[in-house]
This record gives C-alpha cells, structure tokens and sequence, in this order.
C-alpha cells in the first residue's frame, strides 16, 4: 500500500481518533500525502484522468466529499511544512491536538468542515503495519482445507441420502479463513476459574464448526453423516447451533439473524457487570459475534451498538463477513455494504478495522502514489464487485483497472489468471490475523471487522459468487473433484463422487498442530460444560411471614411481587445473584426503592448528583449497582435476562434474572429472543407488569395485554402463571426458584402481575401445590334452600375477583351454589394432561394415568365456567378435560381506552356475565328455568345488543 494512502486516511478523520489506533510515523511522505501535489501531474495530457485524484472522492458514499480548489499553494505547503515539523517533533499526539483545536476553533467561526464518516476502501491496516504470522500457514491452509471439505461434503452427502434436508455450503465457505485464524490464534477456551471467550458463530457456517470438531475428535463420523437426522441411529447434528439440541456443543443460538449481535452485545456487557460486582474476574474474556452482511439489515443487529461503545465494551468484537451478498442476491448492489457499515460503527464509536484486500494487492497500492487504484476502489459497486468473482481475470483487466489507463499499465506484468486471483482480504490469514490481533489489543472501545470475502469461495463454476449459491447443496462428481483438487485433499478419483470425510492420522502435522494449539488457548470451543448449579433456594416457611404482612391490604400483585423481590434481594442464599432487569418502567411498578436499596449498575458509577439526591429514593447509580436499568429497549433487556440467565453455565455463576416489563411488550415483542432464551438454557423469571386486558385500564390497544398467555403456550418450557393474590404470586416464584436453581431444571417462569389495588386474602391450608400445578378450590358457596343448582367457576388473575363477585350474585338473587377455583396456570394443567393423554395412548395395557386437572374436580357437579383477562383460547385449553365443556369468557378483540369496569362489562368478563352464562348454562342442563333468563339478562343490567369485542 502507499503510505501516503495511510497518512490521508489518518489525517482526515476527526481529530484525536484514527482507525486503527496506531499513530502516524513521522515520514515526509507521509506529510506530503496529506494534500494533493500541486505540481504533480500523472502521465500524459491526453488522458482526462491523469489529474491528481483526492482520496476523498475514492469513496462513493454519500459523505464523500472533494476538497476546494487550492487557490494558494504556497499557503498550503507552509501549512503542510509546520505539520511536518510538530509531527517529528512532538509526535503524533500534538498533532492530534492541533488539529482538534483547529476544528473547534473552525467551528466556532463558522466554517463548518466536511464530516466523512468513511475511510477510503482499502484495509485500515496498511501492509507495513502488519505484525508477523505467528502460526505455521502452510500447515493451517491444509488443516483449513481439509475443514472446507469436509463441511461440503456433509452438506452434500445429507442432501445426496434425504433430498430437501438443506444445509448450507457456501456461508462457511467465504467464512473459513475468518474462523480458522481465531481457532488457531485467538479464541480461548474455558478454563479453571477462566470463562474463556464467549463466541457466536454465524448459525449458517455450522457445517465449518461441525467439522473442525470432527478433526479435533469431539465428534464422530457418524454425527456428521447424520447431519440434520438428529433422530437417525447414532445420532445427529442440529441443523444451526441450538444449545437446547446439542448442550454440550453449542452455548449460543444465532440463526434467527440479528439476535446473535444483540445478544453479544449484552453479554459482553454482562460480563462486566460480572466483574464490576465482584462475583466473576472475567477480564480475560472477549465476545466474538460473527455476523453475516445481510443480516445487518435487522433492526436487532444494529440496535443496540451505541450501548457496546457507551459502556466501553472493549470486551466485544464483531466480526461481519461481508461477501457482499445475502440469501437472494447482493446486499447492496449500487452501493457499498462495507462503507455503509463503517460510517454507522465509526458514528456509533467503535473501533472500525476493514479487511479488504489481501497480500496481492500490497504491490499494486505501494505503486499507487496518485492514489488512482484507491479511487478506483472506492468508485467500483458491490454488484460490480460481485461480477468479478464469476468472471474471468480479462474481464477484471478490463472492467476494473481498464477504466484508467495508469491502472491498466499498473497490472500490465500480470496475467489474467493472476488477476483473478487478486484475494480478497478476509481469505487472508494474515489480513485477518492483524486484524483480530488490533481488535483484541484494543482498549476502551468495542471492534468491529469488516471483512471482505466471496460467497461460496472454492465451489467455483457452480457457486462461487453466484446469487444462487446461498442455496446450494449439492455438488456433481466433476464438481467434487475440482474442489478437490483446489484444495487438495488426498482423495481418489474413484472415491470422490461419494464425498468421504476426510481425516488424516492421528500422528500426522496438521492433527499435532490443531490439538496444539486448541491446547495453547485452553480447550476446544465450542463447547457448553454441564455444571452443576449449586443455589441453596429459601423455603416458602421462611416467608409465610411476608405472605402473612400482606393480609387485608389493599395492594396489586405487581406490589406483591416488587416487595417479595426486595425481599428476596436481602436473602443471604440468593439476594446477590438476583439481577433485576428493567427497562424504563422501575417508577411504573413501584421498583425505586430499589434504587437506594441495589443501586442502578453503570460501569463508571455517578458522575453528577441526581437531582433528586436530597431524597430518601434518588436514582442512585453505582459501579456495583445490582439493577440493570436498560432504558426503554425491550430487546435489550431480554438480552441482559439471556446473559444472566446463562451465567451458571457460561461463567459457572448461578445468576437469577427478574426481568419486569409490560406484559404486552414482552412475547408480542421480542417472543423471538425469548424462544431464544429457551434454547440458550437460560433460567429465570419473566415478570409480566400492568398485565390483563381489562387490568391496566384506560391505555388501550397498544398496552392492554390480553394475549400474552396465548404466546407463552407455545413456548415450550415455559411456565406461566397468571396469579391473583400475593400469597399465589410468593408460593410459585419461591417453587419456581427452588425447581431452576436447586433441582436444576431448565425453564422460564412467566408471571402476570396487575396494577388494580385490592385486599389480599390469607392463604388457604393446603393450597401450595394446587397453585403450582396450576389450580385449586377457592370458595365454595352454598345458596340457601339445601337443593340448591351449583355451577363451577374458573377464574384467573384479576379476574378471579369477578368471579368471586359472581359466585355472591348468583347464591343470592339467583340461589345458586358454586364452587369457585383459582386457576393459576391453563397452560401447566394442560401440558401435564396431554402428557398423561399421550402416556395412555401409548400404553393401553396399563393403569391409565389421571391429569391433575381430572384429579383436581373430581366429583365436582358442573356445569364450568370459566373467565379470564386474556383471550378465551387461554382457558379453552382445558375444554378436552371438562365434562360438559367449558364455557370461557375471555377479552378477546382489540379493546378500548376506559375505566376497569367498563371495559369488563365491554369484554363480557364482569362478575354480571359470568352469572348470565352459569344461569344460561344451568338452563341448557334443564336446572334453570330457560323462559326466565331475558329478565336475567334485564336485572344484570346487560345491554344484549352491545357490540361485540371480538369485532368491534
Ligand atoms: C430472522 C431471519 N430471517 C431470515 C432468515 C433466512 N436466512 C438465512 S441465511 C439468509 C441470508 C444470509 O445472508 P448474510 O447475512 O449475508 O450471510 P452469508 O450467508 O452471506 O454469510 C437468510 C435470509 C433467518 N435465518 N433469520
Ligand atoms: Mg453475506
């Protein structure tokens, strides 16, 4: 590279920051480079572009932006000769400062500086700045080789036996270099007390990671024959890394784009507050996150990297391959993805270190003192780009350097074949080596690697570049065997149409080289220890005098739970592993006296005094703040429950995150980093607030959360609850605490809490395990005149207040008895039914198994009832168990902005309408005289022709 390419690079950027954070050496040159020659001219008069090119034009962003004409050059070279002069004198760091000085004073005059928040496209480190290989390259080519190969043929033979199976070739392909340097260089495993680096690998590039671990003996070759036929005998591997599948292999799921990097983010920064609080040194650490460039265009990719540099996470490394190509065609074919993402990292505050051009093109830019061939660079499109890869070496000569005769002369000595092969920098080892090494050496800023690769790089004719070769999967014999050849693997003509895995004996170079080295960075990655949590939980009797202080006061469930969790945050067995987890909503559930209690979590403390300092609750921030306050990001927040949640094996630290948020901004919004979560193993407790339809009155469609419970259905180890009083809401978190943190299973608790004030009741004997398996008897009430009619009423949450109120109605006007049943979770009674259903079918021989719910209601007279706050599929779940059937109420449609009552008499789910349908239900079963229910309907005050909510 030129160096004046370098000392333009520098010196443009905003004073005080270069991109690599290496300063410029003191060379004439290199001052010189700064501004355009005035008395250099290029070649001949004949050729238009022989002007002097400024490097600013080389970037065709948008910012890029031509420097004014130079109307007086001797000014200029005084200028330049005093910048000269402070450089070798007093080094880069005056010159820094000068030039900051500059702008200020610049700016406050008025003369506003071009901003460019790109570089020029070329590597940020320059060819002379290049540290030495460490490894042996030719031994860790073979063994990448080898790897490259054998992840083809997985994919290829999985194909070849079930046709359709997918899987995905050309990602690791464009990937292998950037993966191989870190396994051989920099990615450390977890050792004694160490937690060894944290590494999201880009779910698609699986097969890559799949077959190192089959070179490295950690699995068979059955497993990989068996790739994506988990069930197949022998075993098989998960199609992308799933913890869930594959616990002992993979820690982190990636494959829904987007949520890998939001997830690192967090982590990394979970990592610190590890550290900050004394619980974990994870200073050692880094978070590698390896990203696809299409999938930067999630919103969960790029959301969050302005947290990464504000908390100065220099723990974090992104690495983005950027093949200029996604699933259906280029990323950004008129643009350039890679100077889009560097102006958004460079904005954001990190540290920015593109890869672009590898080892052969260092003779070409040492030559290019115009700075034309970086023009060139900066001026070619992605698309454009992407063509050269299928083409062949002429075309590049002509499209590429052929644009300007000086280039075409610059690469006149070289042959199209040479051309062709001109690498891009992300298949450069020792490109991507100084970059990681800059990246990990890194200090007070996050990294981010763009690195530039070709999509389905070795597939050749049939893939390599080409829009189609996301999909590819399959490979024909002539095929297999160019492949083959490229990367030469000992295989024979007449076995590589059968694609046989490739292994070479134990005592060969490349197996000693590859166990050394995963030896030297302590262990293989990746891997997922299953440790043994070792939380002592407190006992429910520990706390029935909490339970027995709420009695007969008017609080909410919310109230209930924040008290229980301040409580618990003083237990000497859990209360420093509990992280509370909030974003933006501690004043909305009465959580501030947490602030003074925990304090908020801020890796620098409090640098000012709060304004509210002089009172008792200020919002106090602290290094070893306990709170994670996120501010108002949902995602964010799920992502720090993630990292906690996994503590125990990502760190061996049992942490249990309380994660409290509006229930409807939780599975509707971010349902997909909570399946995330499951598949991660994370534990903890989700905490629904403001929940209900009805509950939270007054918000309207946006807040009103009537469908929460319907998501969490479908999240299999997920255990929702949706209690009514305080002692309910203490039994099952305190259950659901001793069952994660003590027995050790894998599930979330998700509880639903309100924000209507009410008078908790005392705690029934006996009721414990009916409230943890989801129901049990209430109330019974008998209506006078001893044969009275009885019904059965189901009722959950706040609702269960209605029902209650129900039950009095229909004794007293209507003379009916009733039982009333607290139903704290639909969703345990059901899975634990179809269980048993299932087990039955299963086993016809046998004693059949009886659910809960049947045992529960047993000899109970129906008919059943039931009202809830959410959607009426939520207590409809139960129906198949329900003799008779159950008839549910529930708040289906989108809702109202109103008061409580009103919108549960718009929803049918009051206390009036629960007593029409048990009198109308008790009048199909001939046990309530049918003519009288219009005057029912009348007495109850029930509008018949109101509108419907389902529809309205
Ligand atoms: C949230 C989500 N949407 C869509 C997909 C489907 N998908 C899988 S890979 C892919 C393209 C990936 O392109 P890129 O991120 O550039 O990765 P590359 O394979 O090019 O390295 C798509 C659309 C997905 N896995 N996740
Ligand atoms: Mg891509």
């Amino acid at each position: 590279m030129a160096r004046g390419e370098v000392a333009r690079e520098n010196v443009e950027q905003e004073a005080g920051e270069t991109a690599n954070g290496h300063g410029l050496s003191p060379d004439r040159e290199l001052i010189e480079g700064v501004m355009p020659d005035p008395d250099a001219t290029m070649g001949t008069a004949d050729v238009e572009s022989s002007e002097v090119v400024p490097v600013e034009e080389a970037t065709v962003s948008a910012d890029a932006v031509a420097p004014p004409e130079d109307i007086d050059p001797t000014e200029t070279q005084e200028w330049l000769e005093s910048l000269r002069y402070v450089l070798e004198a007093k080094g880069p760091e005056r010159v820094k400062y000068l030039l900051s000085v500059l702008d200020e004073r610049a700016h406050r005059l008025g003369v506003e500086l071009p901003f460019t928040s790109t570089t020029p496209y070329i590597n940020t480190i320059s060819a002379d700045e290049q540290p030495p290989y460490p490894g042996n390259r030719e031994i860790e080519r073979r063994i990448k080789s080898i790897i490259r190969w054998n992840a083809m043929a997985m994919v290829v033979r999985a194909n070849k036996e079930s046709p359709g199976i997918g899987g995905h070739i050309s990602t690791f392909a464009s990937a292998a270099t950037l993966y191989e340097v870190a396994f051989n260089h920099f990615f450390h495993g977890k050792g004694e007390n160490f937690s060894g680096d944290q590494i999201y690998f880009q779910g698609h590039a699986s097969p890559g990671i799949y077959a190192r671990a089959f070179l490295e003996g950690r699995l068979t070759e059955t497993k990989l024959k068996n790739f994506r036929r988990e069930l197949a005998k022998g075993g098989g591997l998960s199609s992308y890394p799933h913890p869930w599948l594959m616990p002992e292999f993979w820690e982190y799921p990636t494959v829904s784009m987007g949520l890998g990097p939001i997830m690192a983010i967090y982590q990394a920064r979970f990592n610190k507050y590890l550290q900050d609080r004394g619980l974990k040194d994870t200073s050692g650490s880094h978070v590698w996150c390896f990203i696809g460039d299409g999938e930067c265009d999630e919103p969960e990719t790029l959301g969050a990297i302005t947290l990464a540099s504000r908390e100065n996470l220099d723990n974090l490394i992104f690495v983005i391959n950027c093949n200029l190509q996604r699933l259906d065609g280029p990323v950004r074919g008129n643009g350039k993805i890679i100077q889009e993402l560097e102006g958004i990292f460079r904005g954001a505050g990190w540290n920015v270190i593109k890869v672009l051009w590898g080892d052969d093109w260092d003779e070409l830019l040492a030559k290019d003192k115009s700075g034309l061939l970086v023009k060139r660079m900066g001026e070619v499109v992605d698309g454009e780009y992407q063509k050269y890869n299928v083409m062949p070496g002429s075309y590049i000569r002509e499209h590429f350097f052929g644009k300007y005769p000086e280039l075409q002369q610059m690469v006149s000595h070289l042959s199209d074949e040479k051309l062709k092969k001109l690498r891009r920098g992300g298949h450069d080892p020792e490109k991507v080596y100084a970059a990681y090494k800059a990246a990990v050496e890194c200090k007070g800023k996050p990294s981010v690697i763009l690195a530039k690769t070709i999509k389905g790089y070795g597939l050749g004719e049939v893939g390599e570049g080409r829009n189609t070769t996301h999909q590819q999967k399959k490979l024909n014999e002539d095929e297999l065997r160019e492949f083959r050849s490229r990367f030469g693997i000992p295989i024979s003509d007449d076995e590589v149409a059968k694609a046989p895995f490739y292994k070479p004996a134990e005592d060969s170079p490349e197996m000693k080289y590859l166990h050394e080295r995963r030896d030297a960075l302590g262990g293989y990655v990746p891997g997922r220890p299953m440790v043994p949590l070792a939380l002592k939980t407190p006992k429910l009797k520990d706390y029935m005098p909490f339970i027995e202080k709420s009695v007969g006061r008017e609080v909410s469930t919310t109230t209930g739970v924040v008290t229980l969790m301040s409580a618990l945050l003083k237990d000497k067995k859990v209360g420093k592993f509990i992280v509370p987890i909030v974003p933006d909503e501690s004043r909305t559930f009465g959580m501030d006296p947490l602030f003074k209690q925990c304090g908020i979590y801020n890796h620098v403390g409090q640098l000012y005094e709060p304004v509210d300092s002089d009172q008792l609750l200020y919002y106090r921030e602290a290094t070893d703040g306990q709170i994670l306050e996120e501010g108002i990001t949902e995602a964010g927040s799920m992502a720090s429950f993630i990292a906690a949640g996994t503590s125990y094996c990502t760190h061996g630290v049992t942490m249990i995150p309380m994660f409290i948020y509006y229930s409807m901004f939780g599975f509707q919004r971010i349902g997909d980093m909570i399946w995330a979560a499951l598949d991660s193993r994370a534990k903890g407790f989700l905490l629904g607030g403001t929940a209900g339809r009805t509950t939270l009155a007054g918000e309207g469609l946006q807040h009103q959360d009537g469908n929460s419970h319907l998501f969490a259905i479908a999240y299999p180890n997920v255990r929702s609850y949706d209690p009514a009083f305080v002692y309910e809401s203490t039994v099952i978190i305190l259950d659901g605490m001793h069952r994660m943190y003590e027995k050790g299973e894998d599930a979330i608790y998700y509880i639903t809490i309100g924000n209507e004030n009410y008078k908790m009741p005392a705690m029934p004997e006996g009721v414990e395990e009916g409230i943890v398996r989801g129901i049990y008897k209430l109330s019974s009430f008998e209506a006078a005149g001893g044969h009275a009619p009885r019904v059965q009423l189901f009722g959950s949450g706040a609702i269960l207040r209605e029902v209650l109120r129900a039950q009095g109605i229909l004794a007293e006007k209507y003379s009916v008895s009733s039982d009333v049943w607290s139903v704290t979770s639909y969703k345990e009674l059901r899975r634990d039914a179809v269980a048993c259903r299932r087990w039955n079918v299963l086993h016809p021989n046998e004693t059949p198994r009886k659910p809960y719910f049947e045992r529960a209601i047993a000899g109970v007279q129906g008919p059943f009832i039931a009202a809830s706050d959410y959607v009426r599929a939520v207590p409809e779940q139960l129906n198949p168990w329900v003799p008779g059937g159950l008839f549910t109420l529930g708040t289906d449609g989108f809702g109202r902005s109103e008061a409580r009552r009103e919108l549960r008499r718009f929803f049918d789910v009051d206390a009036e309408t629960v007593v029409l349908v048990a009198l109308t239900r008790l009048a199909d079963e001939n046990k309530f005289d049918r003519s009288k229910l219009a005057a029912v309907v009348h007495d109850l005050g029930i509008d018949p022709e109101k509108a419907d909510p389902f529809a309205a």
